[in-house]
């Protein structure tokens, strides 16, 4: 992988065996490598003419048709042209360019894109911010998914999102509910003038929503691996007869990638969902029984650190901690890694 040039990364299981592979977004086309396990990768051609995919600026991966299969979406742009974005979707694991029949061409000169149900109608809608450069200022893009296979721009004026200045270049996205009220925001940077945070007052007509937050995988007696991280694990919903899919991942991991690890899903008008799974990357799987909707779900194992111990899963050694249970931690876990080191956790 030594000398691959690269604008952009990003991670995504692209051939949907379980392993995050890589994409290099470059001024001169997309190169992907599969990951082949034990940190081995290859050179991989899965995407139709990537090596024409040029001047990508950003990439998100989600599930457009609800299908159970995340399909991927290229913003392009560059300041001396319009170029057309690019989207495929995932068919039985084969990528179909389905730009223009989705209504997603755009042009211009797009920097960035968030996906979300900012509606929650069920159906993943998408953010896309815009370089003023091209053709002077321009509006970012809200595309409503219009549940059949197609978006529609929300004319600027019906957004309530502030005009962008003259020379204030659209830059990072992330859609986040701020105030976890089910409703997702925006926040959005821009490259040479202030952040922007828009709160989602959209009319909801009585949808549906969940937020599931992803904990970390619970070693097994099968699975005792120490990839402990929640991060890439793809979570499905099952409500009513449908299936909503996202991987845990940062919202606007192409150019700020964050550590977020709560998945906000739009359900409609569902209002029991059955199960919500969680495939970790590591192998390990967790499941949830039923749950009312519009509430925050936890699903995995969660760590919060006593007072005096430090470090995001408490890593800080205990002095003395070599024997369950874990002085002054009450009932605590103790994990090994490999023969010297321990830790006391404390399950939240
Ligand atoms: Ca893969
Ligand atoms: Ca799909
Ligand atoms: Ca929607
Ligand atoms: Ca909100």
């Amino acid at each position: 992988m030594e000398g691959v040039a690269g604008l952009w990364f990003d991670v995504a299981d692209l051939d949907n065996d379980g392993r995050l592979d890589l994409v290099f977004m470059k001024y001169t086309g997309v190169e992907v490598w599969k990951n082949m396990g034990n940190y081995k990768f290859k050179p991989s051609t899965i995407l139709p003419r990537q090596e024409r995919i040029k001047n990508v600026r950003a990439m998100v991966q989600f599930d457009y048709d609800n299908d159970g299969d995340l399909d991927l979406y290229f913003v392009r742009g560059s300041s001396g042209r319009s170029i057309p974005n690019t989207f495929y979707e995932n068919v039985n694991g084969k990528y179909v360019d389905r730009t223009s029949a989705a209504g997603l061409v755009l042009g211009g000169y797009n920097v960035h894109v968030t996906a979300g149900d900012f509606n929650n109608d069920g159906c993943v809608d998408l953010y896309v911010t815009v370089n003023t450069g091209l053709e002077g200022r321009q509006d970012d893009k809200l595309m409503l998914n219009n549940c059949d296979k197609t978006f529609s721009e929300v004319p600027a004026g019906r957004t309530g999102m502030k005009s962008r200045n003259k020379n204030e270049d659209g830059d990072n996205v992330h859609a986040v509910d701020v105030q976890m009220d089910g409703k997702l925001d925006i926040i959005s940077g821009s490259m040479n003038s202030t952040w922007r945070y828009y709160k989602n007052t959209t009319p909801t007509d009585n949808n549906h929503w969940i937020i599931v937050r992803v904990g970390a995988p619970r070693p097994s007696r099968w699975n005792a691996s120490w990839l402990r991280s929640e991060m890439g694990a793809l979570v499905r919903v099952f409500c009513g007869d449908q299936i909503f899919t996202q991987r845990v991942n940062s919202p606007g991991r192409s150019h700020s990638a964050s550590h977020y690890n709560m998945l906000h899903f739009g359900l409609g008008k569902c209002t029991k969902v059955k199960k919500i799974t969680v495939h970790y990357v590591n192998g390990i799987k967790a499941a949830t029984a039923s749950t009312l909707v519009d509430r925050i779900k936890n699903v995995g194992l969660f760590f919060r650190c006593p007072k005096g111990f430090e470090g995001a899963q408490c890593k800080k050694r205990v002095p003395g901690c070599s024997a369950n249970p874990c002085p002054r931690m009450g009932l605590c876990e103790i994990y090994t890694r490999g023969n010297s080191r321990r830790f006391c956790k404390l399950p939240a």
